[in-house]
Parts: C-alpha cells; structure tokens; sequence
C-alpha cells in the first residue's frame, strides 16, 4: 500500500493493523480502505428459477410487445383457479408487482401459508409493474411467498387472469449471509486465530452447520 506504512518488517500486508508489539498504525493520507462490494437485488423476477410454479402458466417476455413496461420485460400469468406461483425468499417483507388491466382478476396473496389476501388486479386501462401487495414487519429469515388464482373477478372485468411480473424481498440486513443462493461471503475482513497479528475488531465469519464449498483466496502484499 503505497504511502500508508506501519513500519513492520515481516511478510505480512500494511492492513494488519496494531500488530502485536508493534508501534500503532498511524494514517499517513486521507485513504478509504473499501472492503467489500456486494451486490444485493432485492427483487425476484417471474423468469427466476427462484420461482415455482404450479399448474398452467403461460410466460412472456420481450418478444410481446405489450410487456414493454414490465420489470425485466417479463410477465408469468393464468387464469386457471387453483393455479399457484410461489417463492422462498430471505428477509422481512415481501412485495408482490403485477400488473392491473382490464382482464385482470382476483388473486390471492399468502406468506408462509398464512390467512391469503384478495387482490383485485383489475383496472380500466393497463398499468405495468404495480405493487399490489405489501407484508412487512416479518422476523428476519426464511419465508414464502405465495400467489394463487381465483377464477374470480371483479364484475367491471372482462377476464380472470392473474400475471405475475415480480417479489421484492424487504430485508433489514444488509448483509444476509444466509440468502437464499449466497454460500460464503469473503471480505478481507478475516480472523487470524493462529497468528500474533491482523484485525482483531471484527467478528469471525460463521458458517451454517453441514456447510461445504470451496472457495480460493489469493492475499496481495509484501
Ligand atoms: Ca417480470
């Protein structure tokens, strides 16, 4: 790290701070040490292999010209009652987008197998990517979100369908190590147990019981 020095003469990198019997790091610029990207996306898309489906679902995408407006340019929809698309998700809320047309009609929207919500999807024109339900407040961790078709409609439409065009998982940490899909999270900010130098303020990463991957880490530094 060039300009950013501790002083000491051993293998290890300059971000060992405070090594053991060592003179305490003293800044010498104004640098910011980024740790770690991680790129969190909230929403589950109709098209993800994270949502399972039951029953007779017909998918679009960009070759209609009509799903234009919708997230990712998808919608999955039928209008078979009974039929049912649902997700596991990890965090502490869930939003369901669908969009609201005139051949719209009643859903019903549950999490964790719990009391169903109606959701009248009709409306007089088409509007894309609508948030047509919303349950948040939930304990952090694992949940599933479900959508069911009816068969019902409002008496104002002209059809039953229900279409799906995306979940939004709500979460309140930013870090959701146990996300659905992540196995293992490095940063440089790792423990050192055996040695007599590093980073001793952050935690160790914990790992689930029966957890097993390979991971390759390469360690830059003089
Ligand atoms: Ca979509």
């Amino acid at each position: 790290m060039p300009g950013v020095t501790d002083g000491y003469a051993g293998s290890a990198p300059d971000q060992g701070a405070y090594e053991s019997g060592q003179t305490p790091w003293v800044p010498s610029g104004t640098y910011a040490l980024v740790d770690a990207f991680r790129v969190v996306d909230p929403v589950i898309d109709d098209a993800s292999d994270r949502v399972v489906y039951a029953g007779e679902w017909t998918h679009a995408d960009a070759s209609q010209s009509w799903t234009q407006d919708d997230l990712d340019r998808t919608e999955s929809f039928s209008r078979k009652a009974g039929d049912t698309a649902h997700a596991d998700f990890w965090g502490n809320g869930v939003r369901v987008i669908c969009p609201k047309g005139p051949t719209q009609g009643i859903a019903e929207i549950s999490v964790d197998g719990g009391a169903a919500t109606r959701v009248d999807l009709y409306a007089a024109a088409k509007n894309a990517a609508q948030k047509v339900f919303e349950l948040a407040n939930l304990p952090e961790g694992r949940h599933t979100v479900s959508v069911r078709v009816t068969g019902d409609r409002n008496t104002a439409a002209s059809d039953t369908f229900v279409s799906l065009d995306a979940f939004e998982v709500l979460s309140a940490d930013p870090f959701a190590a146990q996300e659905p899909g992540v196995r293992l999270i490095t940063s440089a900010r790792i423990n050192y147990p055996d040695l007599g130098w590093g980073n001793y303020t952050d935690p160790a990463i914990t790992l689930a019981a029966n957890f097993s991957a390979t991971t390759r880490m390469r360690l830059l530094g003089s």
